[in-house]
């Protein structure tokens, strides 16, 4: 089984040598062949950090941009590099709030239920969160409710960066966010391509280096984005066919009209 992991890393320069580490003794450790692709942005040093690990391990692959383009467009970059023969796609975030040591539970878990994605989750019984901050997780559980109320995704942690993905079904998804409501909007495209998916509980501990990269109004701009565009798409799927539309109706009323779609219908079965 090939596995490629790919992270989006944006100034954790004291974080990208411990998760670097710890993957490759975790990735090392379970009979996979895998690759990790880096996406990293800013100036901090944590692109000199990860090419000196790349240059001893050749499954590591570095891209570099100076200046931060969104967290989506930064994972539609990686995506894009993951090698041809990958089965599974794991992600997840590089500030060590996602435990590398998890990974072969989550690849276990993808297996066992047969499913598309498996979502690593913070809002199931057995999860565990350490240290993060009350509004951090209020926000998180109300963003979580209103996904799910309004576009009926079974999943829990839709905010959760800690994923793996056959990678078949990544493939079929393009997700047009580039912020952080990437996130979501991956797990309602493939709600509506009738992924299945499961959630597994992780240990998620808050970040204890570097600052958060998450700022406020970009992401709250994406999540209007994303609900507009659902918004869009759901009206588009849910338009009644051209026969219920009321002008056809009034024509399908219309008795010599009924006449002529019944002629009509009968030739072409017949012929
Ligand atoms: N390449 C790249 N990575 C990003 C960008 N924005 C965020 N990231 C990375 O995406 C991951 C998630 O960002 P975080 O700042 O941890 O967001 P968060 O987990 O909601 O916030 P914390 O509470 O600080 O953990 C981290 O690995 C960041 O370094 C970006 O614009 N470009
Ligand atoms: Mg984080």
């Amino acid at each position: 089984m090939n596995v490629a992991v790919v992270i989006a890393a944006y100034d954790e320069q004291e974080n990208i040598g411990p998760l670097t580490l710890r993957l490759i003794q975790t990735l090392d450790s379970i009979p996979v062949a895998w690759s990790l692709t880096y996406v990293i942005e800013g100036t901090d040093g944590t692109v000199e950090v990860a090419k000196r690990f790349a240059a001893d391990r050749p499954e590591i692959l570095v891209l570099y941009n100076r200046a931060p383009t969104g967290l989506g467009r930064a994972f539609r970059l990686g995506f894009e590099a993951i090698p041809q023969d990958a089965d599974l796609v794991i992600t997840m975030d590089a500030d060590l709030n996602h435990q590398p040591e998890e990974i072969p539970f989550l690849i276990d878990s993808i297996r066992a239920y047969d499913a598309d994605i498996v979502v690593g989750s913070r809002r199931l019984t057995q999860s565990q969160t350490e240290g993060a901050p009350l509004w951090k997780t209020v926000t998180s559980v109300i963003i979580g409710f209103v996904m799910r109320t309004i576009f009926k995704v079974a999943v829990k942690d839709m905010t959760s960066g800690y994923r793996v993905y056959r990678a078949a079904c990544l493939r079929k998804i393009h997700f047009q966010n580039d912020d952080f409501a990437f996130l979501p909007e991956i797990l309602i495209e493939a709600a509506a391509m009738q992924a299945i998916m499961v959630e597994h509980p992780i240990h998620f501990i808050f970040r204890k280096s570097g600052v958060s990269k998450m700022n406020v109004w970009t992401t709250a701009r994406s999540y209007v984005r994303l609900f507009g565009l659902c918004i869009v798409r759901r009206a588009r799927l849910s338009r009644p066919p051209l026969e219920t539309l009321p002008s056809r109706r009034k024509e399908v009323r219309d008795p010599s009209t009924a006449v002529d779609r019944k002629s009509s219908l009968g030739k072409s079965q017949g012929s």
